[in-house]
């Protein structure tokens, strides 16, 4: 029979029997400890179950010499309770374990959180049982429970991965795992250790190990970036911004991008010289703070390989400077992976200790271990006797824990480790499609291990809790994920992670550290405050993407797909609406003007390219202005005649200066934009014949210019792209010049204005159909705009030159570039189109802001060397990642 939620009290399982409760929580630790609190608060019976003797998750289990945080601590704590902040003082920047594990303690017994916990308690199995709608949890102690809901507060980092090496089991000495560190303690004075791995446990205790160690063996697969804690007491600057608005912090990190409030670099590596690059490092390496390091040297650190090489290198000096044998600071120079794509680590003496005469450092890339025998650890070219060997080598992450728990079915005998049999899926993070009222705290899909745990985990128990409340308010009993939503999300963590550089490295974030387990970027790269975001929007658009069901309530499923999107658009058109800036057709022509010249002022500068001039050319009324953009490398070069967006009203030869540079850079060809006259002062058709005229002008001067004999070819953005496309029509019928490809970003082509993507993407995508509306009206009278100069749509399009059409999908142009892409393949034009998802009309040329358009710009790129006949760009100029920069992605 159903029953709703907290109508009956828990009640206690006896011996072999089952208990129920309205919500089952595996795991108390930072999370389970919070939801219980939070559950029981809003009236929830509820019990949590641990494997361990006490609470602390994570922090009890992880014991080895020199365990502490590494995010500050001050960051690193509850902020649900500001009783319970004033309660409690950390003693250092950057706490303990056993200070660590106290605090959790401390939380336990304030919130008398410890009588709802069954310790040493593992659960084997959680069944969704179909006919009471309820989850059935098995238990390693014999006793069930029942519960309505069933929460996974198991921790991303709890599984140890067994070591998968050959003859661990003959070793007749001492074996210890820092993921499962002896109570007592464990006494190295004067033995032989080993230690495995390089990580951020091996890094932590590597220095202290190797104090009593009569001598230490690090055997190091990969070198890791380690930053200096420089621990001590907590920075008073942040101390005090804490203490003086606890909740402006607390807020403050809640809305970050880490969770921690520290603000993130604004420039970017090309507009800082290496003096100023190296001193930002300089200071951040004495601040011994790895979010900053991550985050606040410049803004393309995570996102660009080149931008990234750039403080790897810096990374090296240092290494090098302290390390005073060259051979082993080589070995340590971490080289296969761009920073922060693995994660790096914070240490206290880490690389100063190899430069004691009892630390010996393995290279195991040179001499893999070949087995460890009786006595000892056998590389491929020595042995080693060794007393004690520790096994830092990490955990099968994000969901190791999850599957630990085996089976979970979900509806229809579906068992999880079946679904996730190629990587996990989930919608948010937080819930599976097919295993109704599981949620997952911090699950794979979440911002998770990319931010700091305390902030997350707040965040979604806060958000399920909430859930819980709202669903028992409204009489529903199941809420359950549908595919449609958990697919969007699927895609949508691959947006993401295209912007960052995890790819490049083989990383328990991936996967890649367990043999044999699905490689897939599992936690969320969006961000901690974008994420908060959408887990809110959700709700706010009606639990979207939720099936929610009841005894006596009608099912209601507003199924979809929550962020349609490319990641960094959502966030550049959020930005926009809560700037709530006027429509810019009400400025006035001057007045639009003015506003995007102010705008282009706050974008980031462009890129260097090896020389740009400004010049003049002559037209049949004048002169129009042009600027040049030659590439560094030597000319001639083939030259791109290149037409500004701005719906013939607005911009200038310069307004899309960022943009000309990238493709410059990335086709090695002179760009030249041309500053064709605007309306209202100039109607149609003087921009299309200005524009003609100037390409004619290019032509005749090529090699005056730098650029190679033989034809031109044209691109343009927007209205841009319209007179890219009247040039090329021009050119054909009226005897040159010969044109040897377009590239049309973004067309105007028509004057309809009844296309669904005119009625689709309306308003809220910048570009508005009431924009649009007002450039036609300035630009063209009605009766002209059906002149295919203005149209181009409507003209003779056979014999026109190669065409690569770039479309957005929230964009209104969207459906005209197709149709003009279409129309020309059917007059036999040769025509690639790039039908871009999730972009919108300005994504591409927002160089440096909305950089999941550089695939996009790279694929033109290319598309303009196919047409001068060149070969694809390289790496180097096609591309912001070089994998091949990396082995370990290259391998
Ligand atoms: O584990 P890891 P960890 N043969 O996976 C090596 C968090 N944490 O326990 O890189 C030889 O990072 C492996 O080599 P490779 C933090 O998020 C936080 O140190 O795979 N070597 C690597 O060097 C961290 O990232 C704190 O080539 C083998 C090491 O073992 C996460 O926990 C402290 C091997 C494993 O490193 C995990 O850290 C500690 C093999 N067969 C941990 N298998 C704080 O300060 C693996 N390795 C909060």
């Amino acid at each position: 029979m159903l029953d709703v939620i907290g109508a009956a009290p828990g009640s206690e399982a006896t011996g072999g029997g089952t208990q129920h409760v309205d919500v089952a929580v595996v795991g108390a630790g930072f999370a389970g400890l919070f939801l219980l609190h939070r559950l029981r608060q809003a009236g929830f019976t509820a019990v949590a179950m641990d494997e361990a003797d006490d609470v602390g998750g994570t922090w009890y289990w992880n014991r080895y010499p020199g365990a502490r945080c590494d995010i500050q601590t001050l960051d690193y704590s509850y902020s649900f309770d500001p009783e319970l902040e004033r309660a409690w003082t950390w003693s250092e920047k950057y706490a303990t374990q056993p200070e660590i594990l106290r605090y959790l303690g401390f939380v336990a017994d304030r919130y008398d959180l410890r009588r709802d916990i069954r310790f040493g308690t593992r659960v084997s199995a959680a069944n969704w049982d179909e006919a009471t709608q309820r989850w059935l949890l098995c238990t390693s102690r014999g006793a069930k429970v029942s519960s309505r809901f069933y929460i996974m507060a198991t921790g991303c980092l709890s599984a140890p991965k067994p070591p998968e090496i050959e003859g661990v089991k003959d070793f007749k000495g001492e074996v210890y795992f820092t993921s499962r560190w002896p109570h007592q303690g464990v006494d190295l004075n004067g033995k032989r250790v080993a230690v495995i791995g390089t990580g951020s446990s091996a890094i932590q205790a590597i220095p202290l190990i190797a104090e009593q160690a009569s001598h230490l063996t690090v055997f190091q697969r990969t070198p890791n970036f380690a930053l200096p804690a420089h621990n001590g007491a907590a920075p008073a600057d942040r101390a005090a911004l804490l203490k003086q608005d606890p909740a402006a912090f607390r807020a403050q990190a809640r809305m970050s991008m880490t969770g921690v409030p520290l603000p993130p670099a604004t420039e970017f590596s090309f507009q800082l010289s290496d003096a100023e690059r190296r001193e930002r490092f300089d200071k951040l390496w004495a601040r011994g703070d790895l979010v900053g390091m991550l985050t606040q040297l410049w803004a393309d650190q995570g996102t660009d390989a080149e931008a990234n090489a750039l403080l790897a290198e810096l990374f090296r000096e240092k290494i090098r400077s302290i390390v005073k044998d060259p051979e082993t600071a080589a070995a340590l120079l971490p080289n296969d992976h761009p920073f922060g794509a693995k994660r790096p680590c914070l240490d206290t003496n880490y690389y100063a200790t190899f430069n004691r005469p009892n630390v010996t450092l393995v290279n195991l890339r040179q001499e893999p271990v070949a087995s460890i025998t009786a006595s000892g650890i056998q590389t491929e070219k020595r042995s080693f006797d060794i007393d004690v060997i520790v096994f830092a080598t990490g955990f099968d992450a994000m969901t190791g824990a999850i599957k630990a728990v085996h089976p979970i079915t979900g509806r229809d005998g579906q068992s999880l480790t079946d679904l996730w049999a190629n990587g996990p899926q989930s919608y948010l993070g937080l819930t599976v499609a097919g295993f109704p009222n599981l949620f997952l705290i911090t699950g794979p899909g979440s911002p998770s291990v990319l931010s700091n745990m305390s902030v997350s985990i707040e965040q979604h128990v806060d958000w399920v809790v909430d859930r819980l409340i709202a669903l028992r308010e409204a009489g529903v009993t199941t809420m359950e994920a549908t595919a449609v939503a958990q697919s969007g999300w699927t895609r949508h963590l691959a947006d993401c992670a295209t912007l960052t550089l995890h790819r490049l490295a083989n990383t328990w974030y991936t996967g890649a550290n367990v043999p044999g387990k699905p490689q897939v970027l599992m936690p969320y790269t969006g961000g901690v405050g974008p994420y908060r975001s959408i887990c809110d929007e959700v709700v706010s658009r009606g639990m979207l993407g939720f099936r929610l069901t009841g005894p006596g309530v009608a099912e209601q499923c507003n199924d979809g797909e929550i962020v349609r999107l490319q990641p960094d658009v959502r966030l550049v058109l959020n930005m926009l609406a809560e700037m709530q800036l006027p429509p810019i057709e009400s400025l006035g022509a001057q007045g639009a003007r003015d506003f995007v010249a102010e705008f282009n002022k706050a974008r980031p500068a462009g890129r260097p390219v090896g020389e740009v001039i400004d010049g003049t050319l002559p037209c049949p009324d004048g002169a129009l202005a042009y600027r040049l953009y030659r590439p560094a490398t030597p000319g001639p070069h083939g030259i791109v005649v290149y037409f500004h967006g701005g719906g013939w009203v607005l911009g200038d030869e310069q307004s899309d200066d960022p943009f000309c540079r990238d493709l410059c850079r990335r086709t090695g060809m002179i760009f030249v934009s041309v500053g064709y006259r605007h309306a209202p002062e100039h109607r149609f058709p003087v921009a299309v014949e200005d524009s003609y005229a100037a390409t004619q002008w290019i032509a005749a001067h090529a090699e005056e210019l730098g650029g190679r004999p033989g034809p031109l070819l044209v691109a343009g953005w927007s209205a841009g792209a319209n007179i890219v496309a009247v040039t090329c029509q021009l050119a054909r019928d009226r005897g040159g010049p010969e044109i040897g490809g377009q590239l049309l970003l973004c067309p105007v082509t028509d004057c309809r204005f009844d296309r669904p993507s005119y009625t689709d993407n309306a308003t809220g995508y910048f570009l508005t159909r009431s924009l649009m509306y007002w450039f036609w009206d300035i630009y063209c009278s009605p009766a002209d705009r059906s002149d295919p100069r203005a149209s181009p749509l409507r003209g003779n399009l056979a014999g026109l030159p190669p065409a690569y059409v770039v479309t957005c999908e929230f964009d209104p142009l969207r459906d005209e570039g197709v149709a003009y892409a279409e129309a020309m393949q059917t007059a036999g034009v040769a025509v690639e189109q790039l039908k871009a998802k999730g972009h919108f009309h300005s994504s591409f040329v927002m160089v440096d802001v909305v950089v999941t358009g550089v695939s996009g710009r790279i694929q033109m790129a290319n598309a303009l060397r196919r047409f001068a006949g060149l070969p694809q760009a390289t790496e180097q100029q096609g591309q912001r990642t070089d994998p091949s920069r990396f082995s370990a992605a290259a391998g």
